[in-house]
């Protein structure tokens, strides 16, 4: 088998010199079963002269680019490793104390308390009470309000001088008829104070029956005051005395029957009830008494009586007892009412006792 020549060892034999024959390693030698050194052209003869062609310029061994190749792998390996290799952490940069800021807590007076909370609710509904005093019955008698004292008694036997003066008794004897009971209290119980009992006023002549058929009762009232009767429709009628002061009766009707404090304030609500003087007359009618204690009101069915005490515009009350002796003496003399026609004829009567 014939080794196929390698392709660098056909170089090109310089012009100068002689073509360069090139020869197998020692190694490669006997690798071969058969080797035979080529033939190797006829070198021409060197004239003369001319100096021969050192050994040394022949081409270099392949052992010296193994090691050449070598050397560079490793500079290539150096290189890589002083790049690739890992850096060195820099020292950490010694710590340095920083002084804290302050914390500044800066209250801005966001939270300050607007005024918007002024009240604004004005209570415009109160003038609207007003009113209230139109609701009082303009029916009811008004009765100015009265000064608490009552004028003098001199005896302080219950009636006072003027009184003692229309009963006839005395100014300084509590008990003129010596029956063991005081002029005025006499006075309260339908009693001549100036008489023995059991003489009683009805029968004294010191006041007369005062008698309404229309509207159907009767009520005693002092002798010597006047009667008139100012309403035929109502039956309005007024004592009264030589003071000025007079003492009146009408009724008004109670269709629902009501009792006498319910009926009272139905007329009157700006009245409490607790205002309210219930009373029982002598005459054994349930009663009610206005706040100032100078009206009366009798409840009889379907009517209502009601009996005034005016002062007029005097200072003191004179005849207190009188008017408590009036109001027991009323009664219901006709159970029915009859109402009125109108512009009928009246039939009020005054009688008085001898
Ligand atoms: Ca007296
Ligand atoms: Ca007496």
């Amino acid at each position: 088998m014939t080794m196929p020549e390698p392709a660098q060892q056909q170089q090109p034999t310089p012009p100068s010199k002689q073509p360069e024959i090139h020869v197998m390693p020692e190694r490669f030698i006997g690798a071969a079963t058969s080797y035979r050194e080529p033939k190797r052209p006829a070198a021409p003869s060197a004239p003369a002269g001319a100096p021969a062609v050192p050994a040394a310029a022949k081409k270099p061994p392949l052992l010296l680019f193994v090691i050449v190749g070598v050397v560079i792998l490793g500079a290539f390996g150096v290189g890589g490793w002083l790049l690739l290799r890992p850096k060195p952490k820099p020292a950490p940069a010694p710590a340095v104390n920083r002084p804290i800021p302050t914390n500044r807590n800066i209250n801005r007076p966001t939270n300050a308390n607007v005024p918007t909370n002024v009240n604004a609710n004005v209570n415009a509904n109160v003038p609207a009470n007003v009113n209230a005093p139109t609701n009082v019955n303009a029916n009811l008698p008004v009765v100015p309000p009265p000064p608490l004292r009552s004028s003098t008694d001199s005896d302080v036997d219950g009636l006072t001088d003027a009184e003692e003066r229309l009963y006839g008794t005395g100014l300084t004897r509590p008990d003129s008829d010596g029956d063991g009971f005081l002029d005025g209290n006499e006075v309260f119980h339908l009693y001549n104070p100036a008489a023995l009992a059991p003489t009683t006023l009805r029968d004294s002549g010191l006041v007369r029956i005062h008698e309404d058929a229309v509207r159907g009762y009767e009520i005693l009232y002092p002798s010597a005051w006047t009667r008139r009767v100012l309403d035929e429709t109502t039956g309005t009628t007024t004592f009264t005395a030589s003071s000025g002061e007079f003492i009146q009766v009408l009724s008004e009707n109670n269709p629902a029957g009501l009792e006498i404090a319910e009926w009272y304030l139905s007329r009157s609500p700006g009245v409490s009830r607790t205002e309210l003087e219930s009373i029982a007359t002598k005459g054994g009618y349930a009663a009610v008494r206005s706040p100032d204690r100078l009206t009366t009101y009798i409840a009889s069915g379907s009517r209502v009586f009601i009996i005034p005490y005016n002062i007029g515009n005097l200072p003191e009350i004179s005849f207190r007892q009188t008017y408590e002796m009036m109001v027991n003496s009323f009664r219901v003399t006709v159970a029915a009412p009859i109402t009125p026609a109108p512009g009928s004829t009246p039939t009020s009567t005054a009688t008085s006792t001898p």
